[in-house]
Formats: structure tokens, sequence, C-alpha cells
């Protein structure tokens, strides 16, 4: 797959998911770069770094995704030598798929440990590291029901309620809107996220924050399954995480909105849950309070005030 296809893939949805994008992401970098094999240093840094802007804002919320490209693409910057550079891209574009898919497993580890045998979990949308929390938890050999939802539009729900089916999971499959009335029957509720701010806010599948006020009015534990790397650095400087707002025939087929001339659809894909109604973030690092995101971001993100510098005008160089 092409770069270009690899962009196009992740736009229409077809590749989707925070994890599976910023991997995705580091594949067409590393393919990329290994099909370059007749540039000079300078003409190498440029095509990769337009490479690197193009996959980095190709869906604007998920923050995996410029994370992956800037942690991936760092060589660019500090490299001697074209070998330095080259080399030292793939390398991290290698290490970063290796260390995204040990982090699903081991938040399914650490997330399994907070789901007792017995328990019914909620989850939203269709996100691996939640998954892999509920489905560690059952391989273990607890009894593990699960509440899914459908999630409209995209219905990745159907995605989340297949897997839970192949791995023998019981589950019940309900529309959106019924969550409240679900929640009294809920011990936990785990869902995954697209970004995580300084301040412990977590953005995820639009309806995520109305299962989380659901489940604080009914005391049901809000954990939320996410790599390092969905916390956002550039947060810390107030940067605000743009919500994405799909096309409107998502929701409403044109030939019934061209019929409604006073009608607008509107279609955020995400929202945000205030930290105040998430209990625990599990990440591959062990599962913290939302309340420590800097932390996060500070020492295990490997991305220092040098880089949130770039570009940000107040952070002239003395
Ligand atoms: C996916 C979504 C998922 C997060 C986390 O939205 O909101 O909950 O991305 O998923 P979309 P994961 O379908 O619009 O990409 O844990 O797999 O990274």
């Amino acid at each position: 797959m092409t770069l270009e296809e690899t962009a196009t893939r992740i736009k229409r949805m077809e590749i989707r998911g925070a994890g599976r994008i910023a991997r995705a992401a580091a594949k067409a970098l590393l393919d990329y770069s290994e099909s370059i094999n007749d540039l000079d240093q300078k003409s190498y840094i440029d095509r990769m770094l337009r490479a690197s802007d193009l996959l980095a804002g190709v869906r604007p919320t998920a923050v995996s995704l410029p994370n992956a490209v800037n942690i991936i693409s760092k060589p660019l910057l500090k490299a001697e030598t074209l070998q330095d550079a080259k080399e030292g891209l793939e390398d991290r574009a290698r290490a970063f798929i290796t260390h995204s898919e040990h982090a699903v497993t081991r938040i399914g580890e650490i997330g399994a440990r907070h789901i007792r045998d017995g328990d019914v979990v909620m989850t939203h949308c269709n996100s691996e590291a939640a998954l892999q929390c509920i489905v560690t938890a059952h391989h273990q050999g607890m009894d593990i029901e699960v509440y899914a939802t459908e999630v409209r539009p995209r219905n990745q729900g159907h995605i989340t309620i297949k897997t839970l089916s192949d791995a023998g999971i019981r589950t019940n499959f309900i529309v959106d809107s019924a969550a409240r009335y679900f929640m009294k029957e809920v011990d936990i509720c785990i869902t995954g996220a697209d970004a995580i701010t300084v301040n412990g806010a977590v953005i995820n599948k639009i309806g995520t924050s109305q299962i989380a006020l659901a489940a604080k009015e009914a005391r049901v534990n809000f954990l939320v399954a996410a790599e390092t790397y969905k916390f956002a650095p550039r947060t810390i400087l107030g940067e605000r995480i743009l919500i994405e707002e799909r096309p409107a025939d998502e929701v409403l087929p044109d030939a019934i909105l061209t019929t409604l001339p006073h009608v607008t659809v509107r279609n955020p894909t995400f929202d945000i849950t205030p930290s105040e109604y998430v209990d625990l973030i599990i990440t591959e690092q062990g599962a913290i309070p939302p309340e420590m995101a800097y932390t996060i971001i500070k020492e295990h993100l490997q991305w220092d005030m040098d880089n949130l510098c770039t570009d940000y005008p107040y952070c002239e160089e003395e």
C-alpha cells in the first residue's frame, strides 16, 4: 500500500481506531522510507517531512497519529548524515509498531486486574485496548457479561460484538440511547481514548461522555484503556483537541436531507469526558488517576519541551 493509499484509507475510516491508525502511519512511513534509495540527504528529509505532515493531519482528533509521526520522524531533524536520518527513522517506525502491539497486551493484563469474576462490563465504540482488558479477563477464567453499544452512525459496535462473540463472551448489543437504562445492571465501564489532555479529560467516540455521566450517577466505575501515545503533549501549551465533524450523509441520506431545507445534520465524531468522570486510566505503564496525565506526557512520551516549542511563537530560543 502506498503512503497516499494509507492516508486515504485512514480518512475513509477503512483503517480506524486510534491505535490502529498510528500503527498504519508508522508502517506507511517505514515502507515509504525504504522505497527511497536515490536521493541526497536534504531531498530525503524534505520528502519524509512532507509525508509525515500528510499522515499526521489526516484525522484531526486522534493524537496517536501526530504523536506516532513525531516520534518516528524525530531523527530527520537531528541526523547529520543521510544514513543516520534513514536508519534512525526506520528503526523508530519498527520500534513504534512493536511497542504499540505490546502496549495493548500489557493494558489488557493490567485492565483485567480491575475486573472481577461475575462483572457486567459496558463498553462503547470499538477500542482494541478496552476490548483487550475484557478478553484478557475472560481468558483468565472470569465469567464476564458485556453491554456493547451500537455506535451510530458508523456502527463500530458491530466490530466489537464480533470480537466478543468470537471470544465466547456473553454480550448484550444495545442502541446508544439505552446506555443509561442498562447502567443499573453494570459493574464497570471500559472505553478507549483518541486523546487525553493534560488535565485528564478523555476524548473518545461521541456518546462516551453520556455513558460516563450515567456511570457516575449510578456509582459505576468508569475506566479508560489508552496507550501512553494517546496523551496530548500540546495541551500543556493550551492547545485544544479539534473534534472531527464528519459528513452529513453518514447520519442521513442525501435523498432525505435535500427534502428538508430547514434541517442541518451535525455529526461530531468524538466528545470530551471531563476527568472527574474518569476513575482510572489504564496505560501500559500502569493504571493512573486522570490527574497524572501531565506525568505521562513528561516522563513516558519522549516528548520534551524542545518539541513543544517547535513553531510555538512564545518559545523562542535565547
Ligand atoms: C474509534 C474510537 C476508539 C478509540 C480507541 O473511533 O473512538 O474508542 O480510537 O481505540 P473511530 P483503540 O472509529 O472514529 O476511529 O483502543 O483501538 O486505539
